[in-house]
């Protein structure tokens, strides 16, 4: 079996937030790590969405061409996921010339067994700019809740999708044209969606393990699936591959080249990795290999039906084993009291490298996965974040692993000590850890990522409380071989955390095996070693420990309040 794991490509026009990396980022990087240990063979995909007008509105705005848009936003992202230790097997580009290779032979495909076709359709036209409208260049009133400020095809305030002709009172939004734009028809091509519907229907009805957010989307979506257009008339996107007329100045729509983009960045990673341009195939259209999209709730529609539908019109492809989408992140506003959405015009979002700057990746990545919006929105809130981090991190998890080092290391020379007989206490211990090798695994399995974090929390729970009953600080000067045993039983735990804790805090894991002298190897996508079935098996006694060192330091509340003002002042955006 192979796993194909894919997270959602940011477009490359804004730095990535906290609330990402929550959504679509923080859950792939712990499923895969996890999977590497296992030694499967899992490959993890990543990359940047770069056409679109999400694109070219941000260059107009900051007066810069589109191409210093995307590289400038690829590079800072590609950075801020590297240093919070996203494990990307490639971070790609949607700009790349293999791209357009990749998504014209989907849409010739497509377009050959009579799923695309052309139909005039009327669209806003701003006389002043000489242009249509697509998308976010036009503004109105929402035809559904009267909202002023909707945007050409959907409405932020009521959900409402609706077609841009509907709009009220349009108006242009180009930096200095809001001119009212007539309407004028345009030849655009449509995938032809309902055509698909009863294979969609009994895929998504097939998988009844997924979470039901999704599923619930899906179904809803599919049962009143209309064509949709994948042309616009810009000059940024992959060139239509027809010989029309028409076709010449209109482009792909970012949304059908975009979730092409993991096919394309499968490529060239196999191009890069083995000089194989067919290595790729081994993944998408290999029917052992289980593809799993993570995703933040906005792009579910586009994850669990339309690109599955362009994959089945290409034959041979596999289809999602599961997409898993998440919730939202919104901001707990500590002023207020109440909780609001990021966003990028009230500048409450917190960019991922300021964040790494203040804090480092062992507090993120903790936290994050704590608050995880796996079923519901969650709040990201300053003092839950100490709270979570200190409380659990630092005290429990930190304190036993340092106390345990600490006492091992200056009574036994150093060294893992040999064990005299276990007795009840001792074997529940070790038996406690077999559980957690377990039950971690399980709750990762199925894509539980807050759940599993808390189980080997409180395998740290449960070995302080050994600890204590055992009370290896007095029993050290009256029976020597009962102190051994106990911190033997205890060093069984470390050992295990070493390893548990590596898919969420990969640098507290690696800074663990450092002091307890093993090593965790990270695998390739071609699989290796069971690492995770060796989380139970002992550590030998004798096995040299280095000086301890506090692995999580504490938040101070006085730093906290800092960095949440900050934050309020706009400063992390
Ligand atoms: N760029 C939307 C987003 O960043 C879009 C995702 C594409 S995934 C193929 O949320
Ligand atoms: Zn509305």
């Amino acid at each position: 079996m192979k796993i194909l794991v894919t997270s959602a490509l940011p477009y490359a026009n804004g730095h990535i937030h906290l609330g990402h990396i929550a959504g679509a980022y923080l859950p792939a990087d712990i499923y895969v790590r996890y999977q590497r240990l296992r030694g499967r063979k899992v490959l993890y995909i990543g990359g940047s969405d770069e056409y679109g007008v999400p694109i070219t509105l941000t260059a107009l705005k900051e007066g810069r061409t589109p191409k210093e848009v995307i590289d400038f936003y690829h590079n800072a992202n590609a950075k801020a996921f590297e240093r919070l230790g996203i494990s990307y097997d490639i971070y790609g580009r949607t700009s790349w010339d293999l791209h357009i290779d990749t998504t014209q032979s989907f849409f010739r495909k497509l377009y050959d067994g009579g799923y695309i076709f052309a139909r005039e359709m009327e669209l806003w036209y701003s006389i002043k700019s000489n242009r249509f409208l697509p998308d976010r260049y036009v503004k109105g009133q929402c035809p559904r809740c009267g909202y002023e400020d909707a945007n050409g095809d959907e409405c932020e305030r009521c959900g409402a999708q609706y077609s841009a002709k509907d709009l009220i009172n349009p108006k242009a939004n180009i930096p200095g044209d809001n001119s009212a734009p007539i309407l004028k028809t345009s030849l655009h091509w449509f995938l032809d969606l309902p055509k698909f519907k009863d294979r969609l229907f009994e895929w998504i009805n097939s998988h009844t393990e997924w979470r039901s957010n999704v599923r619930g989307m899906a179904l809803s979506w599919v049962s009143d699936l209309r064509p949709r257009c994948i042309t616009r008339d810009t000059e940024w996107g992959v060139p239509i591959p027809l010989d029309h007329p028409e076709a010449k100045n209109k482009r792909i729509y970012v949304w059908f080249d975009a979730p092409i983009g993991y096919v394309t960045n499968t490529r060239q990673w196999g191009i890069d990795r083995y000089n194989d341009s067919h290595a790729w195939e081994d993944w998408w259209k290999n029917k052992d290999t289980k593809l799993v999209h993570f995703i933040g709730k906005d792009n579910i529609p586009f994850h669990a039906v339309i690109f599955p539908a362009m994959l089945m019109g290409q034959d041979d492809y596999i289809l999602a084993d599961n997409v898993v989408g998440n919730e939202y992140l919104n901001i707990f506003n500590r002023r207020t009291g109440k909780s609001e959405k990021g966003s990028k015009s009230k500048g409450n979002m917190i960019r991922v490298a300021w964040a790494l700057d203040k804090l480092g990746t062992i507090p993120i990545r903790y936290y994050l996965c704590a608050i995880m919006p796996e079923s519901k929105d969650s709040d990201f809130d300053w003092d839950e974040f100490r709270n979570h981090y200190n409380g659990e991190l630092c005290d429990v998890v930190g304190n036993f692993i340092h106390r345990t080092l600490t006492m091992t290391v200056k009574n036994f020379d150093g060294k893992v000590p040999t064990p005299g007989e276990l007795d009840n206490a001792d074997i529940e211990m070790l038996n406690a850890v077999k559980e957690a090798e377990e039950s971690v695994a399980e709750s990762i399995e199925n894509f539980r990522f807050r759940q599993a974090q808390e189980r080997w929390v409180d395998l740290g729970r449960k070995a302080n409380g050994y600890f204590d009953s055992k009370q290896p600080w007095a029993t050290r000067k009256t029976d020597v071989l009962r102190t051994g045993t106990t911190l033997y039983v205890c060093m069984q735990v470390v050992k295990a955390l070493a390893i548990l804790m590596e898919p969420f805090i990969p640098e507290g894991s690696l800074a663990l095996a450092k002091l307890i002298n093993i090593e965790i190897r990270r695998q390739g996508p071609e699989g290796g070693n069971d690492i995770w079935g060796s989380i139970s098996s002992p550590l030998s006694p004798g096995s040299p420990l280095s000086t301890p060192q506090v692995l999580f330091p504490k938040l101070e509340q006085e730093y906290i309040d800092k960095l949440a003002e900050e934050h309020e002042q706009g400063l992390a955006s």
